[in-house]
C-alpha cells in the first residue's frame, strides 16, 4: 500500500458541497422518494437543486475566483451505478471532467464517495443493513478509483456515517425514517466495515492521495442530569469512530455547534444567539471537536463547517469566530490540514429544504443565477492571509 502524500506543511482553503445537495435531478435515489411520497414531511423536494449537474464548471470558477486552495464536491453513486452492475459511462466521464477541471484552475479536487443519498437499488435491498453493502460500496469504490484516482487530491469514503445512522435509523428523520436503538448501533458498525473496504479499493487504484471519512462532531453540554445519555450518544456518535482511525490517512472534522443533552437525548435549540437551523450560534465548536477528534491519532481536517443564516454579516461573524478557534487549536500544536467552509452555494438542506442558507454564494431559485455575497470576498481575503500567508499552501 502506498504511502500518503499529505506533506506536513501542506493547509488547504476550500469550501464544499455534496452531489444531491446542487447537481439536481437525482431521481434514482432513496433520498428522491423520500422527500416526494404521499407521507413527506420534508419542506420541499430537492427538484433541480442549483443545477450544478449543467453548470458545475460556473462553480468551479466560482471557488478559482476565490483563489481557494481545494474544492470538496461527491460523486453520486445512482448516476454512477444506476442498477446493479450497470455502469454509466457518461456520468464517470462527467466527473471526470470536473476534477479535471479543478485541475486546470489550480484547485485540489477533494471528492466524496457517498454523501447521505443510496441508489433505489440499494436502499430497495436493505441499504446500509443489506448484507451486500459491503461489497457494492467497494466496487463502486473501485470504479471511482479506476476513473477518477490519477487526479485526485483527497477522498472521503462516507460523509457522516454516523448522522445517516442517527437520523435514518434512531430519529427517523432521513431515510428510511427508522427509530430504533438497536438498528442505530448495527448501522454505525457496519459503516465502519464499509468505510474500510472502500479505503482499500481506493487505494489500490490509480493515485496516491490521503483517503478517511468524515464525522460528524459536535460540543455536548448536559443539562438537567444528561451526563448518562450524553455519554452514551457520544459514544456511539463520536468514540466508537475515534478509536478506530488508525488505518486512515486522516480524519474529517465536521463541526457547526454546540448540543444540549438531559436525560431523554438531544435538546434542540438552546438560549442565546441560534442559527436558522434552530440551533445554538457556536463557532467556538471547531477548536472543541478538533481537541476530541486529535485521539484519533492521525491529521485533522476541518472537511465542514459553516453557518445556515440569511444575514451574511452574522456568517461572517460566525467564520471569524471559527477560524479563531481553528487558529487556537494549531497553535496548540494540534495536526489540522485543512478548513473547508460549508458551503460554496446555498443548497438543498435536506429535511429543511431551501430553507436555511449556507452559501457564499446565492443561487437565483428561478434562474439559477450565482451571486458571490460579501462572506466570499471575506473568505477569500482571509484564506489568502492567515496564518501562513500565500506560498505557505499546497495546491494540489
Ligand atoms: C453534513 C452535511 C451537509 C449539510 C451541512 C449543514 O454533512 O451534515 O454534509 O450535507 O448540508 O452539514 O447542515
Amino acid at each position: 500500500m502506498s504511502s500518503p502524500p499529505f506533506a506536513p506543511a501542506t493547509f488547504w482553503w476550500g469550501t464544499a458541497t455534496a452531489a444531491y445537495q446542487i447537481e439536481g435531478g437525482n431521481e434514482n435515489t432513496d433520498w428522491w422518494r423520500f422527500e416526494t411520497g404521499e407521507d413527506s414531511f420534508c419542506a420541499e423536494p430537492c427538484g433541480p437543486a442549483c443545477d450544478s449537474w449543467n453548470r458545475w464548471e460556473e462553480d468551479l470558477d466560482l471557488v478559482a475566483g476565490m483563489g481557494l486552495d481545494a474544492y470538496r464536491f461527491s460523486v453520486e453513486w445512482s448516476r454512477v451505478e444506476p442498477e446493479r452492475g450497470r455502469v454509466d459511462r457518461s456520468a464517470l466521464e462527467r466527473y471526470r471532467r470536473m476534477v479535471e477541471g479543478c485541475r486546470d484552475r489550480g484547485i485540489a479536487p477533494v471528492v466524496t464517495l457517498h454523501h447521505f443519498t443510496l441508489p433505489l437499488w440499494v436502499a430497495d435491498a436493505g441499504g446500509f443493513e443489506a448484507p451486500g453493502i459491503v461489497g457494492w460500496l467497494g466496487d463502486y469504490a473501485a470504479l471511482v478509483a479506476d476513473a477518477l484516482g490519477d487526479e485526485l487530491a483527497m477522498a472521503c469514503t462516507l460523509n457522516e456515517p454516523n448522522i445517516v445512522a442517527a437520523m435514518g435509523y434512531l430519529a427517523g428523520l432521513f431515510p428510511p425514517g427508522a427509530s430504533d436503538q438497536a438498528r442505530f448501533v448495527a448501522v454505525n458498525e457496519a459503516m465502519r466495515r464499509c468505510h474500510e473496504v472502500m479505503r482499500d479499493a481506493l487505494r489500490a487504484g490509480p493515485g496516491d492521495f490521503p483517503v478517511g471519512l468524515t464525522l460528524s462532531m459536535a460540543e455536548y453540554e448536559a443539562v438537567e442530569g444528561g451526563e448518562a445519555t450524553l455519554e452514551a450518544y457520544r459514544t456511539e456518535m463520536e468514540d466508537r469512530y475515534l478509536a478506530t482511525r488508525d488505518g486512515d490517512d486522516f480524519l474529517g472534522v465536521q463541526c457547526y455547534t454546540k448540543h444540549l443533552v438531559d436525560a431523554n437525548g438531544l435538546v434542540w435549540g438552546g438560549e442565546g444567539e441560534l442559527t436558522s437551523m434552530g440551533y445554538p450560534f457556536w463557532p467556538e465548536s471547531v477548536g472543541y471537536t478538533l481537541r476530541r477528534a486529535a485521539r484519533a491519532g492521525v491529521p485533522l481536517v476541518v472537511t465542514e463547517n459553516g453557518i445556515g443564516t440569511d444575514d451574511d454579516a452574522q456568517r461572517v461573524r460566525y467564520l471569524e469566530g471559527a477560524l479563531a478557534s481553528l487558529g487556537a487549536a494549531r497553535a496548540e500544536g494540534l495536526d489540522v490540514r485543512g478548513y473547508f467552509q460549508w458551503s460554496l452555494l446555498d443548497n438543498f438542506e435536506w429535511i429543511l429544504g431551501y430553507g436555511p442558507r449556507f452559501g457564499l454564494v446565492e443561487v437565483d431559485r428561478v434562474t439559477f443565477a450565482r451571486t458571490p455575497k460579501p462572506s466570499a470576498a471575506w473568505y477569500a481575503e482571509r484564506a489568502a492571509a492567515w496564518p501562513e500567508g500565500p506560498g505557505a499552501r499546497l495546491s494540489g
